[in-house]
């Protein structure tokens, strides 16, 4: 149990949508708003979020036919980043109870961002959530970008990640991304106006998600989705939406377990001459030859150190 009151609780779900004060849960008998005690929220001073969206909780009824949250049933897996801003260092829980992640990039506005996929793999390797990779916008690849998309494409296919390429304008690949998801807890997460709700809306046009536009002076999206929620999908799963992320610190994690959740290091890694070695100073280091040999992309060893350094640097870094 994550956390739990003295009342037993009337009826069970799984939070659907929260908005700060109250939770939305889906019980077997509809959807019951709910509000939590606040003697939950100090459980765990090191979270910002005492129940997120996916959490399986224990309700009980008010006269009123609104809920009180009392217990918040242990979590299967969780994906969280660590807060920026006023609550930075501490961990805040996106998601929970997840089988699959879906990291969404876009080919333009905003263009495709390596360090973030690379960050949201580690994680999602770290809290052992599948991961895959959408490179949605492909109706805007012109002449220019080809060799770059498919530079992106193979290197993550190579590494064993699935890879799909959608169109929320044109519909390509929307139905490959669709079966993706089948009957699978998934979320779709990335930087905003990526496209996560335009993919969402056109797989599941009941769902009427809002979406934004791109900012003319920043050529970005502009922050539209502004919750998490999870929406059911006529495949009989489920998908999260999630609020465009900024950046994504790193938690959970030490410098010197990083190169685990890197897959392509695995058969380097041992060989080393030092056992403790973190591959960016040290002599007789095999990361370093693969990276000098080619059989290590830069490009995964350029962000190994980029995610090494935010490490070390602790709360000064939240990784853009
Ligand atoms: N050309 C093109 N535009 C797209 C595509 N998908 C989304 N867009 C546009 O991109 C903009 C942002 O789309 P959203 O779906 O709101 O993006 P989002 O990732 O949900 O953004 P946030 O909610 O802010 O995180 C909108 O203007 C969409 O019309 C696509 O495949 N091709
Ligand atoms: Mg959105
Ligand atoms: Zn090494």
């Amino acid at each position: 149990m994550v956390g739990q009151s003295k009342e037993s609780a009337d009826k069970s779900g799984t939070v659907i949508r929260s908005t700060g004060s109250w939770y939305e849960v889906l019980t077997d008998q509809g959807i019951v708003s709910c509000t939590v005690r606040g003697r939950f929220r100090l459980e765990r001073s090191d979270v910002t979020n005492p129940v997120v969206v996916g959490d399986r909780v224990g309700i009980r009824m008010n006269k009123d036919e609104t809920g009180l949250i009392v217990d918040v049933y242990e979590r299967r897996n969780r994906l969280t980043r660590r807060a920026a801003g006023r609550r930075v260092g501490k961990e805040h829980i996106i998601v929970s109870n997840i089988d699959f992640v879906w990291i969404i990039q876009s080919v333009l506005y905003p263009k495709i961002n390596p360090g973030f996929i690379d960050r949201l793999l580690v994680m999602a390797a770290l809290y052992d959530i599948e991961a895959g990779l959408v490179i949605n916008k492909t109706d805007l690849i012109e002449d220019e970008f080809v060799s770059a998309i498919e530079f992106w494409e193979e290197l993550y296919c190579g590494l064993g990640y699935p890879v799909l390429r959608t169109s929320a304008k044109t519909g390509e690949g929307v139905d490959a991304l669709a079966e993706r998801l089948g009957d699978l807890t998934s979320v779709v997460i990335g930087p905003s106006g990526v496209g996560k709700s335009s993919l969402l809306n056109r797989i599941e046009p009941g769902l009427q998600l809002r979406m934004g536009d791109i900012s003319k002076s920043t050529l970005k999206g502009t922050h539209t989705t502004t919750f998490v929620a999870l929406y059911p999908l006529s495949s009989g799963g489920f998908v999260a939406d999630t609020p465009g992320l900024r950046e994504y610190g790193l938690i959970d994690l030490t410098p010197e377990d990083l190169a685990h959740y890197f897959v392509e290091f695995d058969e380097y890694r041992h060989a080393c001459r030092y056992s403790n070695c973190t591959h960016d100073h040290e002599p007789g280091c095999r990361i370093v030859e693969a990276v000098e040999s080619e059989d290590i992309a830069t490009e995964r060893y350029e962000s190994y150190l980029n995610m090494l350094n935010s490490l070390r640097l602790g709360d000064k870094d939240v990784g853009r």
